[in-house]
């Protein structure tokens, strides 16, 4: 591409304009994109896979990089680099994102959505154009909402079966004040902690357990020093594939098309990808000899984080319609 425009360039005065034109888009984007996951995940396929049909459908004039493993930093500090376009695009839980974004938290209060295929419907629909909005506001583009599952209890001491067994456990949680309320409100001692820190803390006892979806308790490897596993599911929260807006204002109307139909073909391909490795990051945790507990009624669990919702409505009343939106769907 660059070349063939400079050739073409070589060719004369009369051209002159259409080369200075053709120059500037030859001048290849070079975006840089956070992830946190390693490398074999489904967030990192998706993303790897966004960044590849950009750059194919860009001839080249957007290129860029993936960084896994959370080499560009923290997920708190990384949400602030993409406001600022110091980082291009990343997946971002809105779990963190909610400290940020107050309509985040929506999807950070427990037992908000009845299930996976009901948050598909709400985040592609009404309820999600809100929170991309929201997200919008604060300088970031949503361009797909990706699967993260759901999240449930893990620790090292014994299986969770009501919320009386969390009473005196020290619990890891996500950067969010919302997570902090939800492990109190069962007399547990929240420590928010970032991601990258939890194996070591969780091995040497700083902390007694966590919570998290199968894909990321396996892929970090923590079912190997908390060995119980009880399947809570209280919290069903949606990660976003989200663009800086600084970066995104600065491409072309059609580079936008291109960054957004790319988007959503990722975020079909990452969804796909995730119910396939959670049923695979399962087995590998009961091969592992984790001991899995279903938790058949979970009422229990929601009536304990009740107060969460309490916490979230003072804190922001203006978006009890929007949680409304999400319940009566
Ligand atoms: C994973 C999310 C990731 C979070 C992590 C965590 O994909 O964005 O950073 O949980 O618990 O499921 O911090």
């Amino acid at each position: 591409m660059v070349h063939s425009t400079i050739k073409k360039c070589l060719v004369g005065a009369a051209v002159l304009a259409t080369c200075a034109v053709l120059s500037t888009s030859a001048m290849a984007k070079d975006l840089r994109g956070w992830n946190i996951h390693v490398e074999d995940y489904p967030v990192s396929h998706g993303m790897e896979a966004f960044l590849a049909e950009v750059t194919e459908k860009t001839d080249g004039a957007i290129k860029g990089k993936v960084f896994h493993g959370g080499v560009l930093g923290s997920q708190p500090d990384a949400i602030e680099q993409v406001r600022l376009g110091a980082i291009d695009f990343g997946v971002f839980s809105l779990g963190p994102m909610g400290q940020v974004v107050p309509e985040a938290n929506v999807v950070s209060l427990p037992f908000i959505f009845k299930s996976v295929p009901d948050m598909y419907r709400l985040m592609d629909g009404e309820a999600g154009a809100a929170l991309s909005a929201g997200l919008e506001a604060k300088g970031i583009k949503a361009l797909g909402y990706y699967d993260a599952g759901a999240r449930s209890f893990y620790n090292s001491i014994k299986p969770i079966n009501t919320p009386a067994d969390v009473e005196g456990m020290k619990v890891r949680v996500m950067n969010n004040d919302l997570f902090v309320g939800m492990i109190e409100s069962m007399g547990g001692n929240a420590t928010p902690m970032a991601f990258a820190e939890v194996f070591q803390s969780l091995k040497t006892g700083v902390v007694d357990g966590a919570e998290n979806n199968p894909p990321s308790y396996e892929s970090t490897n923590h079912f190997e020093v908390a060995k119980y596993y009880s399947l809570s599911q209280h919290l069903i929260i949606p990660e976003c594939l989200c663009m800086s807006k600084r970066t995104w204002d600065s491409l072309t109307p059609e580079q936008q098309a291109i960054v957004a139909e790319a988007g959503k073909n990722s975020t079909d391909l990452q969804r796909k990808l995730w119910q396939e490795r959670e049923a695979a990051s399962m087995k590998v945790v009961m091969d592992g000899g984790v001991q899995v507990n279903e938790i058949a009624d979970k009422s229990a669990f929601q009536d304990a984080m009740k107060p969460v919702y309490d916490q979230f409505l003072n804190a922001s009343p203006e978006l009890a319609d929007l949680v409304a939106l999400f319940q009566a769907n």
